[in-house]
């Protein structure tokens, strides 16, 4: 994207980002411009640190972070930022995830990182939290977001017209 970035979305490796596609897709979806980084809170540390710092002053309005096993990046950029934060446990061998997800989602008092569901399932979510979030101010994106809301409601609704069609044939 070439507008500037409000949205970032940074990953503890490049080994995250098959996951994180369908992030990269809801934003380019909603229009939303966004940027993204390979940081990590225990590879990189410093320049981890000086990207949260410096995020807000740079037009970043949200930061989500990929992280995977001992996942401590949204924490980490968590404490030295005070944008809101969005975490997205990778899933890795041999925990799977679980491990990323209650490193990221027990945080301390006083430090909120809004934690969504481990791997692609959450990369998904996490961009429609962010889109929430700025649709709080920004009636495109919002418009969007209803948009988004309506068409899912419709694919449901078909999917289950289709099943009533399959039953009442004895298909299934
Ligand atoms: C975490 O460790 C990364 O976010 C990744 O999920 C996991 C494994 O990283 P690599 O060994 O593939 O670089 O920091």
């Amino acid at each position: 994207m070439s507008e500037k970035a409000i949205v970032a979305i940074l990953m503890g490796s490049k080994s995250d980002l098959p996951n994180l596609k369908g992030a990269f897709q809801i934003l380019s979806d909603f229009g939303i411009p966004y940027t993204a980084r390979v940081l990590s809170a225990h590879r990189t540390p410093d320049e981890a640190a000086s990207f949260a710092r410096d995020a807000e002053k740079n037009g970043i309005k949200i930061i989500i972070c990929a992280a995977g096993m001992a996942a401590h990046l949204a924490g980490v950029i968590a404490a030295h930022s005070t944008l809101p934060i969005i975490g997205i446990p990778m899933a890795c061998e041999p925990f799977n995830g679980l491990d990323a997800l209650l490193a990221m989602v027990q945080m301390p008092p006083g430090i909120p990182v809004a934690t969504v569901t481990a791997g692609p399932p959450g990369a998904k979510n996490a961009a429609l939290l962010a889109a929430s979030i700025l649709a709080l101010s920004d009636s495109a994106v919002n418009s969007k977001l209803k948009a988004f809301r309506s068409k899912q409601t419709e694919t449901v609704l078909s999917a289950d017209a289709a099943l009533q069609e399959e039953l009442k044939a004895g298909k299934i």
